[in-house]
């Protein structure tokens, strides 16, 4: 049904309506003068403005609220310097595949009275990094033009969407437009003939297993997933942003691939003559190498498989996903006796990974780090990364039992994005535990937000992990034989930084130290900072010398 809008309604009225229409209740952004008409019409609305103190954690917070909800986040900024500040932004979602929408101030398009000030061809600049990038140059267009930029974001593959609303476009009276409303659409499914096939190799398949990839965290998709996971009864390991898709399966969890080759869980992926890839994106670090000598990939997805010279499926089920796998595991179901021919390296997989996980030394291990947030976590708390070398450790060693439980970027791997996407899931999810855990580096990336965090009123722990470094680039540096160079910095003491915000911080004096710390943040409420010191020598022993021990062990041959 077509929905009038007021008679007397200027552009920015017009575009707030239609975004009214799309159900947005709020938008991250921090305005300029090019915005005021919007502000203003926001003001009138039932929109909830979110200011954020950068424009990179307005999208960053816009695009977790689309990866969360499957419904595009929204941002808004000034012309030039506000917009660029966006394209991190927009990089994050559209490599993340979130849903979003950014909408960007402009001089007037017919007369611009401060001739060039401040104005760069944002829409250009936003091209490459978008889906669809416009400038709106009549408000008889935005009824149409928001319709679209929605559909665009959100459809398959989900990512951002750029608006530039000039400003005399937003002050100018429009004509009763009639909005266009949002429909449900149901994807088509897989065809029969794609099934018949992809059953046929899974039935005859002796080691068959399951890869979870990123698009396998699609919010809607949890709960069918699980479902084929458990009717089909083949183990499964997930990429790292497909981590905690399969919830009550657990026992046929065997891994998260952190790395792309000969860490434990490649033992099982090395010995598949077949995986079942469910919505793997090449956007992300590889998972495993595809070779000449196998195994076969089936690739399930929404899409086509994206061919690279890693990853060239032998056989596709496109279609929506959910119900595919439904008709899937329905020619499956208590055939295949093959399913758990790889299940019995589960134990020692898991095993490795969980070593060392209640070491008591000082400063702490990444392994114990992991471990003791996993203690304080309640199954549905959300634990939300920034970037930096405890990005492997979690993704490794953090059992997930619910689907988006812990939020990471394998894609652009951004630093920064931390403590953003863990206020929106703070905002969306207020009754759960939420904690962002971010390097000494990422944190002071956008650490200013912890003023938005509080002036939201949010509930959130920020865990610091202090090395005084960029853990990550030094540890790379190390093992390719480099001299320690241009890695380490200081830091300022982040309990007095707290305070300086009027948040509660404190700092882990102990290895025992951390869960207790976490927890009192947790019951205390409101917004705590907890910095505890991290031991990175792990990383060497670990990923490099006992993996490289482990491959020389000869493992890994089918
Ligand atoms: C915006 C951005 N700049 C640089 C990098 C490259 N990079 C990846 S990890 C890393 C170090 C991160 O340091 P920190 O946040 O302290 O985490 P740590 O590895 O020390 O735990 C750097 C510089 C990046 N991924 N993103
Ligand atoms: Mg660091």
């Amino acid at each position: 049904m077509a929905v009038k809008t007021g008679a007397k309604m200027n552009g920015a009225e017009l575009l707030v309506a239609a975004l009214k229409n799309e159900g947005v209740r709020e938008i991250f952004g921090l305005p300029g003068e090019e915005n005021l008409a919007m502000v203003e019409a926001l003001r009138r609305s039932s929109i909830k403005l979110v200011v954020t103190r950068h424009e990179q954690a307005a999208a960053f917070m816009a695009a977790t609220h689309g990866r969360l909800t499957g419904r595009p986040g929204v941002c808004l900024t000034t012309l030039g310097p506000g917009a660029l500040n966006l394209t991190t932004g927009a990089a994050y979602a559209l490599l993340g595949a979130m849903p979003m929408i950014m909408i960007t101030g402009q001089k007037g398009v017919l007369s611009r009275k401060q001739a060039r000030f401040q104005v760069v061809d944002v829409v250009s600049t936003m091209t490459p990094l978008t889906k669809m990038a416009h400038q709106i140059v009549s408000p008889a267009t935005i009824p149409a033009l928001v319709r679209e930029a929605f559909r665009v974001a959100q459809q398959e593959r989900p990512g951002p969407v750029h608006l530039e609303l000039p400003e005399d476009v937003a002050a100018e009276p429009a004509a009763e437009s009639p909005l266009i409303q949002p429909h449900p659409i149901e994807v088509p499914v897989a065809q029969p003939a794609a099934l018949d096939r992809a059953a046929a190799l899974i039935l005859k398949a002796e080691r068959p297993l399951i890869m979870l990839g990123a698009a396998a965290s699609r919010p809607r998709l949890a709960d069918a997933l699980s479902d084929f996971v458990k009717r089909a009864q083949i183990p499964f390991f997930n990429t790292q942003m497909g981590k905690g898709s399969v919830s009550g399966g657990s026992g046929l969890y065997i891994g998260t691939a952190a790395l792309s080759e000969r860490d434990y869980v490649h033992d099982a992926i090395d010995r598949a003559d077949l995986i079942i890839a469910i919505g793997h994106d090449t956007v992300e670090k590889p998972p495993f190498f595809m070779g000449p000598n196998g195994p076969t990939v089936l690739h399930v997805g929404y899409l086509p498989a994206t061919v690279e010279e890693v990853y060239f499926p032998h056989a596709e089920l496109i279609g929506d996903v959910g119900p595919s796998l439904t008709l899937l595991a329905e020619r499956l179901e208590g055939k295949l006796p093959n399913a758990g021919a790889l299940l019995p390296l589960r134990e020692e997989i898991l095993a490795r990974i969980t070593a060392r996980a209640d070491e008591s030394r000082y400063p702490l291990t990444p392994q114990r780090i992991v471990h003791d947030v996993r203690q304080v976590m309640p199954q549905d708390g959300i634990v939300c990364l920034d970037n930096g070398m405890y990005k492997i450790w979690f993704a490794r060693n953090y059992r997930t039992r619910v689907a988006n439980t812990l939020l990471l970027d394998n894609a652009l791997a951004t630093m920064g994005a931390g403590l953003p996407s863990a206020m929106t899931a703070a905002m969306l999810y207020p009754n759960r535990r939420v904690l962002a855990v971010c390097g000494d580096g990422g944190f002071m990336m956008n650490s200013q937000e912890l003023e938005t965090a509080s002036r939201l009123g949010l509930n959130l722990v920020v865990l610091i992990l202090q090395d005084n470094a960029f853990g990550m680039i030094r540890w790379k540096q190390a093992a390719d034989g480099f001299q320690d160079f241009g890695m380490t910095f200081g830091n300022p003491d982040f309990v007095t930084y707290a305070r300086a915000y009027r948040l509660n911080g404190s700092r882990v004096e102990s290895a025992d130290g951390l869960a207790p710390a976490l927890d009192a943040a947790f019951v205390g409420g409101g917004v705590h900072v907890v910095s505890v010191p991290v031991d990175y020598a792990e990383n060497s022993r670990v990923l490099i010398d006992e993996l490289q021990a482990h491959a020389a062990e000869g493992r890994g041959q089918p």
